[in-house]
């Protein structure tokens, strides 16, 4: 059972669902933040705005709500935006998550906190390394990857030296409906949407199709974060995925055997990245044996639901 549970960064993907689970299973009181300028709403959770870069307003709001568990979700999470803005995402993941344990640690006490690193830290995965384990060597291939791998470095560190219960995740790719389309299922299925309604050309424009990446529903994920909480054990890292990597050509030809017209494909430069890993894929046996967790959501289901969502809100 949670007492208090703070998610910081809530305005975003993963925010909304955390809260509904925390709401149908865990938690007495749920607390939550997002940017000043985002309109976000949630009745199960009192909503505060909150900037990771200023550490004084942390302090104040922890010393406010005294959270017993912290969820740490802001971030700027997008490979493709870290490309363009490799400064922004420093701050804000390295920095912005350093000043989060600073004021933990300066207001003397102990809450549980969950740090959400990526599967996108392992990078250059070497043939004989997959599925990946968590000890595995991190070779970040991008700047979002590697203000995460620092991110758990400095987790690992603090908790550590500073005796914190913390516990962290390489989250793999999450998908579901209302996530932004800056992630490739979104994307795809908002441009067929697009398609269907007749606003677009029939043709879905693509980044790189070969790359092979380990998808998972998140309400899976939220789960595994709230079990983790709960039972997991401080100062571990623990990958949340689903064990099996995909190639996004197979999710775009899923996507387009769904849609309602016929739908041809163009790759646009722009979305190819400068370097793009070919494969990232989950060894979950750890928290498998940990929490019990397996990941109960098909792709497919994802998937159509995430089409649904586009046609619904377009
Ligand atoms: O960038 P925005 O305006 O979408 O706001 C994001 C917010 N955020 C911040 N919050 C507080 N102070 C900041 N300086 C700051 N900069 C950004 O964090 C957004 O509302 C939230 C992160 O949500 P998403 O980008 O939608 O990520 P998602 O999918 O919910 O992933 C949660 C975590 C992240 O740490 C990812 O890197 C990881 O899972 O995969
Ligand atoms: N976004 C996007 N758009 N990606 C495309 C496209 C496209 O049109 N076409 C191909 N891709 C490829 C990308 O090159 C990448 O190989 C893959 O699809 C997934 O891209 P994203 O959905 O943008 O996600 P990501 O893998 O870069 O990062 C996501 O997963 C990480 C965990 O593995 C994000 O959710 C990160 O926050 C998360 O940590």
């Amino acid at each position: 059972m949670i007492d208090r549970a703070l998610i910081i960064g809530a305005g975003g993907f993963v925010g909304d669902y955390l809260i509904e689970y925390l709401a149908k299973n865990n938690a007495d009181e749920i607390y939550a933040t997002k940017c000043s300028d985002q309109k976000y709403n949630n009745a199960n959770a009192r909503i505060y705005n909150l900037d990771i870069l200023d550490k004084e307003s942390i302090i104040s709001l922890l010393y406010e709500i005294r959270p017993t568990h912290i969820f740490h979700l802001a971030a700027q999470s997008s490979v493709g935006v870290a490309w363009k803005n490799p400064a922004l995402t420093i701050d804000v993941n390295i920095k912005g998550s350093v000043n989060v344990l600073d004021a933990v640690r300066e207001l003397y006490y102990k809450p549980r906190i969950l740090l959400i690193g990526s599967g996108e830290e392992y990078g250059h995965i070497k043939t004989d390394e997959v599925p990946i384990r968590e000890d595995n060597h991190l070779r970040p291939g991008n700047i979002y990857a590697a203000t995460k791998a620092c991110q758990n470095m400095i987790g690992a560190i603090y908790a550590q030296a500073y005796d914190m219960d913390l516990m962290q995740v390489r989250a793999f790719n999450h998908i579901g409906p209302g996530q932004a389309p800056l992630f490739v299922v979104s994307d795809f299925c908002k441009q067929a949407a697009e398609i269907e309604k007749g606003l677009r050309e029939p043709v879905i424009k693509v980044g790189n199709l070969m790359a092979r990446r380990d998808f998972t529903d998140v309400r899976d994920v939220v789960r595994a974060y709230c079990l983790l909480v709960e039972k997991g054990k401080a100062g571990e890292t623990y990958n949340v995925g689903c064990g099996k990597a995909v190639y996004i050509n197979d999710i775009l030809t899923m996507i387009i055997s769904k849609a309602h017209v016929n739908i041809s494909v163009e790759v646009d430069q722009s979305k190819i990245r400068p370097v793009d890993v070919p494969i990232i894929e989950a060894d979950i046996t750890k928290i498998e044996e940990t929490i019990g967790w397996t990941p109960q959501i098909s792709i497919e289901q994802t998937i159509e639901e995430t089409l649904e969502y586009w046609r619904e809100h377009i």
